[in-house]
C-alpha cells in the first residue's frame, strides 16, 4: 500500500467494502504484480546424510504399508507447513525397506522418482514393473496405478517430485486405492523401454496420454548420452552440458507438468551466472561442488538436495567432475508463455 496515502475517509471506506467481501485494488496492486518475481521460496540444501539418518528412524516408527508412503517431505524454509519445496512443486525422500510394499493407488498428481540409494527394488506403473538403480529417473504419470516393492536385502531410497501444489491450485485432486497391494501385471518387466525407448514407435502408435510411454530412463543410458555428447558438444557457459529428458512420442517433457534435466560439469568448471523463472530442485549423482544462489552458497556432494528459487542468480562450480539431476515446472511455464531466462552476458 506504499504508493497510496492513507486518509481517515479511505480507511473508513476500506472497512465498509471489507464487510461486503470487496477490497480496493490500489491497496494491493504492488504485491499482486511485481516488477520481477518475488517469492517467499528460499534457497536451501538438505544433506543426504541427515535425511538418511531420520529416514532410518522413521523406518523403526512406521511401515510403508501403514504410512501408505513412508516419506520425509522436504519443506522449503520459506514455505513451511505447506508441503512444498517450491511454490509449484512438492519433494520428499521415500524409503522402502526389504520385504515391504507401498500399496497400489492412483491420483491426479504426476510423480517422478529419482533413485538415490539401493538397487533392485521395483515400482509398478499401469501393469508393468521396472527395477530401479541409482540415478534412474522413473515417472508415474497422472492417474496411473502405481505401487512399490522391495524384494532385495537393502533399503531403497529415492527422491519423489510431484506437482501437488499445482493440482491443489486448480482444486483438481482425486485419489483412489487399489483392491490389491500390488496391481496385476499385464506386461513383462522392461517392456515399455524395449518398445518405446529406442527411437522407434509402433507404426500406428496412438498415445493414451500426454505422458511418456517410457517410464524408466536408466542412469546407464543418461550417463552414456552425456559422455557421447561431451566429445562433440560445446560447453554451455551457464550449464556445462545439460540435457533434458523427453517423451519420445512428442519431444516434450516426460510428463506435462514437470521437466527434468541431467547435466555434466567437468572438474574445475565454473558456470556463468544464470536465472530463470522456473524454481528448480537439484541433486548431484556424482561429484562435488558448490552453487551460489542469490547471496547464499551451498556446498553439495552426491545425493544432497538443493533448491534454487525463481529468478535467483545461480552459478555452479565443480571440484570433481559432477553429474547433476534437476527438475522444475518449466514445461508448464513454457506452455503458458510465462517462462523467462536470463543468461547474464554469457
Ligand atoms: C505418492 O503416491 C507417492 O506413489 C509418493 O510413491 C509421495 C506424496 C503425496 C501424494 C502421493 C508414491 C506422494 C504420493
Amino acid at each position: 500500500m506504499d504508493h497510496v496515502a492513507k486518509t481517515p475517509e479511505r480507511e473508513a471506506f476500506y472497512g465498509q467494502i471489507d464487510s461486503e467481501n470487496m477490497s480496493a485494488l490500489w491497496t494491493v496492486l504492488g504485491d499482486l504484480i511485481t516488477r520481477e518475481p518475488k517469492s517467499p521460496c528460499r534457497a536451501h540444501l538438505w544433506r543426504y546424510e541427515a535425511i538418511r539418518r531420520y529416514m532410518m528412524e522413521a523406518g523403526k516408527l512406521i511401515t510403508a504399508r501403514e504410512a501408505e508412503r513412508r516419506v520425509l517431505i522436504l519443506e522449503n524454509p520459506g514455505l513451511r507447513g505447506q508441503s512444498k519445496i517450491t511454490t509449484s512443486l512438492y519433494a520428499g525422500v521415500q524409503m522402502v525397506m526389504p520385504g515391504e510394499v507401498a500399496p497400489a493407488h492412483r491420483h491426479s498428481q504426476s510423480a517422478l522418482r529419482f533413485i538415490l540409494e539401493g538397487r533392485g527394488a521395483h515400482t509398478a506403473v499401469d501393469g508393468e514393473r521396472t527395477i530401479m538403480a541409482p540415478g534412474d529417473f522413473v515417472i508415474t504419470p497422472a492417474r496411473a496405478w502405481h505401487d512399490h516393492g522391495n524384494e532385495t536385502s537393502e533399503p531403497m531410497l529415492w527422491l519423489d517430485g510431484l506437482d501437488i501444489p499445482m493440482v491443489q491450485f486448480f482444486d483438481a485432486s482425486f485419489i483412489e486405492g487399489h483392491a490389491e497391494d500390488a496391481q496385476p501385471l499385464t506386461r513383462p518387466d522392461g517392456d515399455s523401454f524395449a518398445r518405446y525407448g529406442h527411437n522407434l514407435l509402433p507404426v500406428d502408435f496412438q498415445p493414451k496420454s500426454k505422458a511418456s510411454p517410457v517410464f524408466n530412463y536408466p542412469y546407464e543410458h543418461t550417463r552414456e548420452a552425456l559422455e557421447t555428447a561431451r566429445r562433440t558438444s560445446e560447453w554451455d557457459p551457464c550449464h556445462g552440458l545439460k540435457l533434458r529428458y523427453v517423451n519420445p512420442v512428442s519431444g516434450e517433457s516426460p510428463m506435462p507438468t514437470i521437466g527434468a534435466f541431467m547435466q555434466l560439469l567437468p572438474n574445475g568448471f565454473r558456470t556463468a551466472r544464470y536465472r530463470s523463472t522456473d524454481a528448480t530442485v537439484f541433486t548431484a549423482v556424482e561429484g562435488r561442488g558448490r552453487s551460489r544462489i542469490g547471496d547464499r552458497v551451498v556446498e553439495w556432494g552426491p545425493r544432497d538436495i538443493f533448491v534454487v528459487p525463481s529468478w535467483h542468480w545461480v552459478t555452479h562450480e565443480a571440484d570433481e567432475e559432477a553429474v547433476v539431476f534437476s527438475f522444475s515446472d518449466r514445461p508448464v511455464q513454457q506452455k503458458l508463455d510465462l517462462f523467462r531466462e536470463d543468461r547474464g552476458n554469457a
